[in-house]
């Protein structure tokens, strides 16, 4: 039904989410969790078998960065997925047995609107300072604010911005994984491009102490997502497998929710593109995510 050959802009994305809300009623549900300064939603989707608020949950954030479109399709890849193959797939079927989805598929809607009408390549939110814009939100959390791989200077790209969640974008994955407390089982963050899947940390070249474990998970997506089509993607935390970067969620989250599973995957491809992904690449750019994604949940202890 969602046609996953084709990027879509946030309005367009926003239908496709009330379609999923009207077709699977049982299944699905929304909550606006934020606004952004143009007035956007911040919208998390909630994929559950039993009503919500009882199992674990896995946590799944996407298009924290703008241009990283093939990131915002491949969270409604997986929202369609879930959905509709549910009570057909049985491994879609025990997941949602067993597991919740909260789902933000537009984790930067004004960022993501600008990169439609302005600049394809816009990177951070669209808040003024002076006389430049955006606070990039994945420098925004309160976890070693404005340490290494950080700006204060507002016309970088990595802006970390006037202090620790001054941001609707950030709170916006603070606020509902905060609120699901213990049964929150796994912290997933979408972004591209690079081909890398990654755990803390990022704000300095240290491992934290479930860092065997999560490598343990780690390579059993990893296997998992190459085993479909081959793709490569090289595992490790993000400072070692990317650079340093403090203030970013998935430090935030394995410090603060204590979440044993937090990971930040950079999906296809290696540069030859880079953000700019071919329309045809969002397919099984999208399926071999969600593969990794369903067998590093299904390992979770
Ligand atoms: O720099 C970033 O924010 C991420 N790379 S990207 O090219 N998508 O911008 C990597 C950040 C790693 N993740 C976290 N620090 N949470
Ligand atoms: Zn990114």
């Amino acid at each position: 039904e969602i046609d996953h050959t084709t990027y879509r802009d946030f309005e367009q994305l926003q239908r496709e989410i009330d379609d999923l809300e009207r077709n699977y009623p049982d299944l699905v549900s929304s909550n606006v969790v934020g606004t952004t300064v143009e007035g956007r939603d911040l919208r998390v989707v909630t994929v559950s078998s039993n009503g919500g608020n009882t199992l674990p949950t896995v946590w799944i954030d996407c298009g924290m960065h703008a241009r990283e479109w093939v990131s915002q399709a491949t969270c409604m890849y997986i929202l369609d997925t879930l959905t509709s193959q549910y009570g057909s797939d049985e491994g879609i079927t025990s997941l949602l047995d067993s597991y919740d989805f909260q789902i933000l598929p537009v984790a930067n809607p004004d960022g993501y609107s600008y990169s439609w009408t302005d600049d394809r390549l816009w990177r951070k939110n669209r808040v003024q300072s002076g006389i430049c814009y955006g606070v990039d939100p994945n420098r925004n959390f309160d976890n070693h604010f404005g340490g290494p791989g950080t700006s204060t200077n507002p016309c970088s790209q990595i802006f970390c911005g006037p202090a620790a969640f001054s941001e609707a974008e950030s709170k916006a994955v603070r606020d509902p994984t905060t609120a699901l407390g213990d049964r929150l089982a796994g912290f997933f963050t979408i972004h591209s491009y690079s081909q890398y899947w990654m755990t803390p940390y990022g704000f300095e070249y240290v491992y934290p102490v479930d860092f065997d474990e999560m490598m343990r998970v780690s390579e059993i997506g990893v296997d998992a997502l190459t085993a479909m089509y081959g793709t490569k993607f090289v595992y490790g935390s993000i400072a070692d497998v990317i650079y340093l970067a403090s203030g970013g969620s998935t430090d935030w989250a394995y410090d603060s929710t204590g979440v044993t599973y937090p990971f930040a995957i950079e999906l296809r491809d290696q540069g030859r593109y880079g953000f700019v992904l071919p329309e045809d690449q969002i397919l099984p750019t999208a399926q071999e995510a969600f593969a990794g994604i369903v067998a590093a949940v299904n390992a979770f202890q």
